[in-house]
């Protein structure tokens, strides 16, 4: 074996040299992640020839969501949830782009999957990064039929989440409660090598992520953490805002960042899924020493209604978050008309 062998670490032999970390019987987590590497590895080639074949354009369906689906969406669904199946290890798949959950009753799988199998999807033909988003939970040991308490858990039991991030190079990254590591997808070897171990979100924030087209509808707490940011703060802050949950996630994560997605008076539970997205990102940024929050409480305690439940998400450096509580706290919804330099009690 040569000596540059000793630096490669392949996703494979990660997961095994780290499955103590993984609860329950040992290699079932190396199997589902298997499963989801390989969906992941044929929605990565179907993405970067996205502009070459008619895969682009709509199929003319739309989702729970009223969204127009593009039928990347459509191919990345159907791979993961048929993987997932294959691998005999899940027993349930939940997805953005299904309105029920997906039950293989005669399944001896103790696992359940919940997914967004390509988010930011309308990014795909301009051409900007997109991702797959999975949570992993474990159902009861009883068995028996699905309960709606097995399907629909709180964030903090899940037992790994992760994204795949289809941008200028394709990466893996995840965490099992032990941490967040990173893989890159080497093409020519068609293997994720480990790339960023231990990943932390740094420890100053000087980005934050908002669509600010939405900006007059936001709540005055929102408004009054956006001024602070803007104004106030000694320290100047640099705005970068993708459009694609996972783009912007992983940009903050690797640079420092607050992500926001706030409830608007027409929208108070804003736009991103709790399920699919909010409660893996969640996950992995507290695992990151970061923090989670819809404006008033942890993501991960939140008890979700249904699968497609929205919530607010307000997700990155851990002070930031916090930050934007105070102001949330401070103003709350309908609070105080927007304090201004001009009145001079800006605080
Ligand atoms: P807006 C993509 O459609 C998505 O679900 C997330 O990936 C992204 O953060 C958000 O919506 C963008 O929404 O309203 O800013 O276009």
């Amino acid at each position: 074996m040569d000596s540059s062998s000793n630096r490669v670490t392949t996703l494979e032999q990660f997961v095994i040299q780290n499955e103590q970390n993984f609860p329950y019987a040992t290699g079932q987590f190396s199997k589902i992640i298997r499963d989801i590497v390989l969906a992941s590895r044929l929605i990565n080639r179907e993405v970067n020839k996205a502009g070459l074949v008619d895969i682009l354009g709509l199929t003319g369906d739309t989702n729970i969501q009223g969204e127009k689906v593009m039928k990347l969406d459509i191919f990345a669904n159907e791979h993961m949830i048929d993987a997932l199946f294959k691998g005999r290890m899940v027993c349930a798949v939940g997805s953005e782009e299904n309105d029920d959950f997906i039950i293989r009753p005669d399944s001896e799988g103790k696992y359940i999957v919940l997914m967004d199998p390509l988010d930011g999807s309308s990014n795909i033909d301009v051409n900007v990064s997109i991702g797959t988003i999975f949570s992993i939970y474990r159902r009861n040991d009883a068995g028996g039929e699905l309960t709606k308490a097995e399907l629909l858990q709180s964030g903090a039991k899940q037992l790994a989440a992760g994204y795949v991030l289809y941008g200028s190079s394709t990466m893996l990254v995840y965490t099992t409660g032990n941490g967040v590591n990173g893989f890159t997808l080497d093409p020519s070897i068609g293997e994720f090598l480990l790339s960023h171990r231990d990943m932390r979100f740094p420890a100053s924030c000087d980005t934050y992520s908002v669509n600010e087209g939405h900006y007059r509808n936001f709540f005055e707490g929102t408004k009054a953490y956006l001024r602070h940011i803007k104004s106030v703060s000694e320290v100047p802050y640099k705005s970068r805002y993708i459009g694609s949950l996972v783009a912007d996630f992983h940009r903050n994560l690797l640079k420092g960042g607050i992500f926001m997605y706030p409830g608007t008076h027409q929208n108070p539970s804003g736009k991103l899924r709790l399920t699919f997205e909010a409660n893996p990102m969640a996950f992995i940024a507290e695992q990151a020493g970061g923090y989670a929050s819809n404006g008033r409480e942890r993501i991960l305690d939140i008890q979700p209604d249904g699968l497609h439940e929205r919530t607010p998400l307000f997700i990155g450096n851990k002070e930031e978050v916090l930050l934007l509580e105070n102001f949330i706290r401070k103003y709350g919804k309908y609070g105080r008309p927007v304090p201004t330099l001009e009145s001079g009690n800006l605080s």
